[in-house]
C-alpha cells in the first residue's frame, strides 16, 4: 500500500515556534490595528458596500467571450515597481488616464470570494485584455472565506472542513479566472483578513485550507499567492514554509503600511518566497489622483517573475512534475501528480508492465502530446515507446532490437540539444557510456561513445542542469563505495566528475523528477531500502538540501519513473 505524505504531517509544530514580530515596535501593525481608517485592506474591502456584493459579483462575472480580445499572459508576469488597488477596478479611461500620468504599472484586481466587498462593474474579459495590452500587470485578488478566529458576519473556514473548502475555493477561483481570459501559470492571491486573536486550531485551520487551496491551483495549472498582514497571518506562513506535507503558497503579498517600498522585511527569512515571489503592501488607504482622475487606493511595491518551469517530468501536464512507479504486485504503472511539495491524484497507465525490465519516461520524446513512457520487453530485448496523452498512454511504438545487451538505461534530456529527447545506456560486456540520440520516435541512429570504465556505477541519473550552463549534466552512484558523483554534461563526453554526495548505497531507483519544486534546479527521488519511504533531494547549487519524504510504502515499489 503507497502511502502519499499529506497535512496530517504539519501538526508537529508547537504553537510556541511560530515566529511573531513583535507589535510594539511595528508601527504599521500598530496603526492598523488601532486606527479605524487603518483597518486592513480586506477588512475595508469586505465591509464597503457589501450590499452591492451578489448584483455587482453576478454582473462582473458575466464571460464575454469573443475572438477579437488580445491574448492574455500569465499575470501578473514579471516586474519589480509600484502598483496599486482599489476596492472597485476602474474604468478603461480611468486605467489609460493613470497608464499615461501616474508611476503604477500593476493593479490589484478583486476578482472573486464571497467576501468580496465591492462591484466589479468594469472588471470584463474585455478589460483584462485592453489593460494587459496597455502595459498593466494584474494581481488577481479572491476574497472568500476567513479564518474561523475573526470576528467577522463574513463566512468564515470550518475547521473540520477546511480542506475541502480551500478546494472548493480554488476551484470557484479558477472558474473566476478563466471566466475573465486569465490565463493559467497565473498567480491567484488569496485575501486572509489578519486574524489576531486566534489560536492553534484557528492557525491550523488556516493552513488546512490553504494548503488546499495551493495544491488545487496546481492541479488546475495556476499558481498561488496568500495575501495578509505581517501579525497573525504571515506569520503563520513564514512559520509553516518548511513543514513537511505544507503545500505553501508560490507568493506573498504582505501589508505592512511603513510607507517604504520594499519587498525585504525583517519578519519573513530572505530565502523565503525569493527570488521575485513577493508583493508589498506598503501604503493603506488614501486619495489620489492623476492625469485628473482620483481613486482611493492603497499602495503596493511588487518584485515578481513567473516560477522556472520543469524541463522534464511533468506527465500530466498541468505544470509540475510527477512521479510514477510500477506496481509489482498487478503490473500496473501509476503516476502520481506532483504539486511541487506533496503527490496526489494518481493516475494509471494500464497493467501489464512486469514483461518490461526497464521503464523510464523519456521526456516528450516524440514532440507531440505530453511526456511518453519507453520500456523494454525483457523476453524480446525490444525498445518500446509509449506516448503520453497526459491522462494515459496511446499505442506503442518500436524503437529497435537488442536492448537487452545494456544496462542503465537512462532519460538525460537532449543531451546534444538537436531538440529531440535523447537516452544514456551503459554496454554490459565493456562498461563503455553510450548516448543514444533520439529523433522522436523508430530507431536510433548510431550511438555515441561518451566514455569507458562506467561498469563502476550502478545508479544512473541523468538530464538535471546540476551547474546550471544549460547542458544536461549525469549524476552515477558508485558501485563499491555508495558516493555519488557528478559528470558535467557538454558536448561530447562529460567533464571530470565531483562527489556530491556519500551513503547512497542505502537507497535505491534514483530517479531524475525535474525540477519538482520548480525553483530553478533539479530535483531527485529515491527509495530508502531499509523503510521503503520515497524521498525527494532538493539541488541547491553546490550540495543537496535535507531529503523530504513525499510518501511511504514504497518497499516493493520498482521502478520509480
Ligand atoms: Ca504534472
Ligand atoms: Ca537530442
Ligand atoms: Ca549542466
Ligand atoms: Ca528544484
Amino acid at each position: 500500500m503507497v502511502r502519499i505524505s499529506g497535512p496530517a504531517q504539519r501538526e508537529g509544530r508547537a504553537a510556541s515556534d511560530r515566529r511573531r514580530p513583535t507589535q510594539g515596535t511595528d508601527r504599521g501593525i500598530v496603526k492598523s490595528t488601532l486606527s479605524p481608517a487603518g483597518l486592513r485592506r480586506a477588512t475595508r474591502r469586505t465591509l464597503a458596500g457589501a450590499a452591492a456584493t451578489v448584483l455587482g459579483a453576478g454582473l462582473a462575472l458575466t464571460a464575454v467571450p469573443g475572438p477579437a480580445l488580445a491574448a492574455v499572459g500569465p499575470q501578473p508576469g514579471t516586474y519589480t515597481g509600484l502598483g496599486f488597488d482599489a476596492c472597485t477596478a476602474p474604468t478603461g479611461a480611468q486605467m489609460q488616464a493613470w497608464r499615461e500620468h501616474s508611476p503604477y504599472r500593476a493593479v490589484v484586481i478583486y476578482f472573486g470570494g464571497v467576501s468580496r466587498g465591492c462591484a466589479q462593474p468594469a472588471l470584463t474579459a474585455e478589460w483584462v485584455a485592453a489593460q494587459t495590452a496597455a502595459g498593466w500587470h494584474l494581481v488577481p485578488m479572491y476574497v472568500g472565506l476567513q479564518a474561523p478566529c475573526l470576528a467577522t458576519s463574513r463566512p468564515r473556514i470550518d475547521p473540520a472542513q477546511a480542506a475541502a473548502q480551500g478546494r472548493a475555493e480554488a476551484d470557484d477561483a479558477v472558474a473566476r479566472a478563466v471566466e475573465l481570459g486569465l490565463p493559467r501559470e497565473s498567480v491567484l492571491f488569496y485575501d486572509m483578513e489578519d486574524y489576531d486573536g486566534g489560536d492553534a486550531t484557528c492557525t491550523s485551520a488556516v493552513l488546512t485550507f490553504m494548503s488546499a487551496w495551493t495544491a488545487r491551483l496546481h492541479d488546475q495549472g495556476y499558481l498561488s499567492g496568500f495575501y495578509s498582514s505581517m501579525a497573525r497571518g504571515v506569520a503563520d506562513q513564514v512559520a509553516a514554509y518548511d513543514t513537511p506535507g505544507y503545500v505553501r503558497p508560490d507568493y506573498l503579498d504582505f501589508a505592512r503600511w511603513d510607507d517604504v517600498a520594499t519587498v525585504s522585511d525583517p519578519g519573513i527569512p530572505a530565502g523565503y518566497w525569493a527570488p521575485k515571489r513577493r508583493i508589498k503592501q506598503h501604503v493603506g488607504p488614501h486619495d489620489e489622483t492623476w492625469g485628473g482622475v482620483t481613486i482611493n487606493i492603497d499602495g503596493d511595491y511588487l518584485d515578481v517573475a513567473p516560477l522556472p518551469a520543469t524541463r522534464f517530468g511533468d506527465f500530466t501536464g498541468n505544470g509540475w512534475s510527477d512521479l510514477g512507479y510500477r506496481d509489482p504486485a498487478t503490473g500496473q504503472v501509476h503516476v502520481y501528480g506532483g504539486n511541487g511539495t506533496t503527490l496526489s491524484g494518481r493516475i494509471t497507465l494500464g497493467a501489464g508492465w512486469n514483461g518490461m525490465d526497464v521503464i523510464i519516461r523519456a521526456g516528450n520524446f516524440d514532440r507531440a502530446g505530453g511526456e511518453d513512457v519507453i520500456a523494454r520487453e525483457k523476453a524480446t530485448g525490444y525498445l518500446w515507446l509509449y506516448p503520453g496523452t497526459g491522462l494515459g498512454i496511446s499505442g506503442r511504438i518500436k524503437l529497435g532490437a537488442g536492448w537487452n545487451s545494456v544496462r542503465e538505461i537512462t532519460p538525460i534530456g537532449d543531451y546534444d540539444r538537436d531538440g529531440y529527447q535523447d537516452l544514456l545506456a551503459v554496454q554490459s560486456s565493456t562498461g563503455a557510456l553510450y548516448l543514444y540520440p533520439g529523433t522522436g520516435g523508430g530507431a536510433f541512429p548510431t550511438r555515441v561513445l561518451l566514455g569507458s570504465g562506467w561498469n563502476s556505477v550502478d545508479e544512473l541519473n541523468a538530464g538535471g542542469d546540476f551547474n546550471n550552463d544549460g547542458y544536461p549534466d549525469v549524476v552515477a552512484r558508485e558501485k563499491s563505495t555508495g558516493y555519488l558523483f557528478l559528470y558535467p554534461g557538454r558536448a561530447g563526453a562529460p567533464n571530470t566528475r565531483t562527489q556530491i554526495g556519500s551513503g547512497w548505497n542505502t537507497m535505491r531507483d534514483l530517479v531524475q523528477l525535474g525540477d519538482f519544486d520548480r525553483d530553478g534546479r533539479p530535483d531527485m527521488v529515491a527509495v530508502q531500502k531499509s523503510s521503503g519511504y520515497v524521498y525527494q533531494y532538493r539541488w541547491l547549487g553546490a550540495g543537496w538540501a535535507s531529503p523530504i519524504r513525499l510518501g511511504t510504502g514504497f518497499g516493493a515499489m520498482t521502478p520509480l519513473l
